[in-house]
């Protein structure tokens, strides 16, 4: 299907330099939203299929998508659900618990941007933050606010920055997890965070790290809503423009592989060695080389190749092949390897508002977790691999009575 006139606009710039040097990393064809699950009446409609192209930066070395899709077309309405995940609940629980005793945040005023269904709020709020949500998802807001958690529905800029200001005083921390690689206009969020930070206010924000995407062959994370790929190196030119500094950095397991980054006004905090180190294992790994991309394109293709090989065999071996979790990589896993129901019959899932729908593109059913115990298929594909200990430790009674997961990245491979 064609898409609306201004559905979205294709990159010319880099969105932190401004070079127009942008080199090509992969192409993963042309899908349908990573999130937009359909009725299951609506499967015969044709939907709309945006190319799914990376690129990167000569110059500053940020890994970008190459169309960005107009927000409103991919969170007025959301599927994804924070609190779905019980890992991810347990995550935002141990940050909150860090933060909140770092920057000695009971009683101070807490923004997080991207705040979803409030999982991350709750556990701040529980320690005694004073909190605020920003989210553009409605529905998900709603969930927030209906438990107490008040959530602004809307994008974070200067506007919504300011009438926070006004209403609520400046914060002591803002926290965006997942939320920077969304976001088209990076310099209008720093424009907005220094409109709403305290003098010596904290910016912590997690985003996939894109030397895991690399070594694992993560290239199911790249779809529309993930408009950057981040390493350190780009972030630091980043905020030093708008007169911010990195202090400090974590690597974490989560979503694949993440960092976990701190920011201040420039100077105003000492900067921990992690900073300096993880920027020069940057360039002594080879990440910020053209090189690195080549051989990641050529590890993609193979990925696909295996997989495929992998389901067909199974499936002409007569094994039942279902899958788990739902996810937005999923979708772009599905699309690109041309995955459909006829391979794998349905997709488990713990979210409600996904569940009695069918994938974007591809069109394999969506169903709760507990269609795995009663349909008992031989093999599951893991698209929630991000989570896949604590999955196969949960689904302990169907490995049991012989069921095995395929974890599909970076070449598939039977679990356990
Ligand atoms: P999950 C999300 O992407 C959303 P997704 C977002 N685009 C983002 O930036 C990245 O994360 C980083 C289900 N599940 O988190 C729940 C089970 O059914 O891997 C979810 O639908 N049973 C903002 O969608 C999905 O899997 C389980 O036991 O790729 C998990 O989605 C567990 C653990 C999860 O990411």
């Amino acid at each position: 299907m064609s898409v609306p006139d201004g559905a979205y606009r294709t990159v010319e710039r880099c969105r932190i330099c401004g070079s127009a040097r942008l080199d090509p990393v992969v192409s993963l064809g042309a899908t349908p939203l990573a999130n937009a699950f359909l009725a299951a009446e609506r499967a015969r409609e044709p939907e709309p299929r945006f190319p799914l192209d990376a690129l990167r930066c000569a110059r500053c070395y940020l890994v970008q998508l190459g169309v960005v899709v107009r927000p409103e077309l991919m969170f007025s309405d959301y599927a994804y659900s924070s609190s779905a995940s019980a890992p991810a609940v347990r995550h935002f629980d141990e940050l909150a618990s860090e933060v909140v005793e770092r920057f000695d945040l009971a009683g101070r005023r807490v923004v997080e941007v991207g705040s979803n269904d409030g999982v991350l709020l709750a556990s701040l709020a529980a320690r005694g933050a004073r909190v605020l949500g920003v989210d553009p998802a409605a529905r998900q807001a709603a969930i927030a606010n209906a438990r107490g958690l008040e959530t602004i529905v809307g994008y974070f800029d200067r506007a919504t920055a300011s009438r926070v200001v006004a209403e609520k005083g400046r914060a002591r921390l803002v926290v965006a997890n997942n939320v920077l690689a969304h976001i088209d206009d990076l310099h209008e969020v720093l424009a907005a965070l220094d409109a709403l930070l305290e003098d010596d206010g904290v910016f912590v924000a997690e985003v996939p790290y894109v030397a895991d995407l690399l070594d694992r062959v993560e290239y199911d994370t790249i779809y529309h809503e993930h408009l950057s790929y981040f390493a350190l190196t780009p972030l630091r030119t980043l905020f030093s423009r708008a007169g911010m500094e990195l202090f400090d950095v974590r690597r974490l397991l989560v979503h694949g592989g993440s960092i976990r980054i701190y920011v201040g006004r420039s100077g105003r905090r000492p900067v921990s060695d992690a900073v300096p180190r993880t920027l020069e294992e940057e360039r002594a790994s080879g990440l910020l080389d053209a090189s690195a991309y080549d051989r990641f394109a050529a590890r993609v293709w193979a990925s696909r190749r295996a997989l495929l090989d992998l389901l067909r065999r199974s499936r002409r071996e007569g094994h039942t092949i279902a899958a788990l979790g739902a996810t937005a990589k999923g979708n772009t896993l599905l699309n690109y390897c041309g995955i459909g129901p006829d391979l794998v019959s349905f997709i488990a899932d713990s979210t409600p508002l996904k569940q009695g729908r069918v994938t974007p593109g591809m069109h394999i059913p969506v169903r709760s977790e507990e269609a795995i115990a009663a349909e008992r298929p031989d093999l599951t594909l893991l698209l929630a691999w991000n989570y896949a200990d604590e999955i196969i430790g949960r689904f302990a009674d169907y490995v049991s009575g012989g069921g095995r997961f395929i974890h599909p990245v970076p070449i598939a491979r039977i679990l356990p």
